[in-house]
């Protein structure tokens, strides 16, 4: 092979890598699910505070869940889009503003 067409080779070889780096995210599966387990832990001290109601923490692990769903779909086929990534992220954003909404109303466990 010439060292032209092995320049033309090798930039056929690195194209679909290059188009996989600009639309994945790489780190958005470690990222989501590191705050998986904080906003479970956040649910688990408010049940334990008594901040929330069986009820509350019941509704937000349904919450949880969703977001699971999300990324187990979006894993799928084996890569987190920026696009996917985007979704879930704003799915635990809301989320995150229910446990603190849930944790901060008037309705406690009875102790
Ligand atoms: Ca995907």
């Amino acid at each position: 092979m010439n060292a032209r067409a092995t320049v033309i080779a090798l930039m056929i070889a690195t194209l679909p890598a290059a188009a996989l780096a600009q639309s994945s995210d790489a780190n958005a599966t470690a990222r989501i699910d590191q705050r998986q387990a904080e906003q479970q832990k956040r649910i688990e001290q408010g049940v334990q505070s008594g901040r929330l109601t069986g009820k509350e923490a019941e509704k937000l692990e349904h919450g949880q869940q969703h977001v699971q769903k999300m990324e187990d779909r979006a894993m799928k086929d084996g890569v987190m889009t920026r696009k996917e990534a985007r979704r879930i992220e704003h799915a635990q954003d809301q989320q995150s503003r229910k446990i603190h909404r849930e944790k901060h109303d008037r309705q406690h466990a009875r102790r």
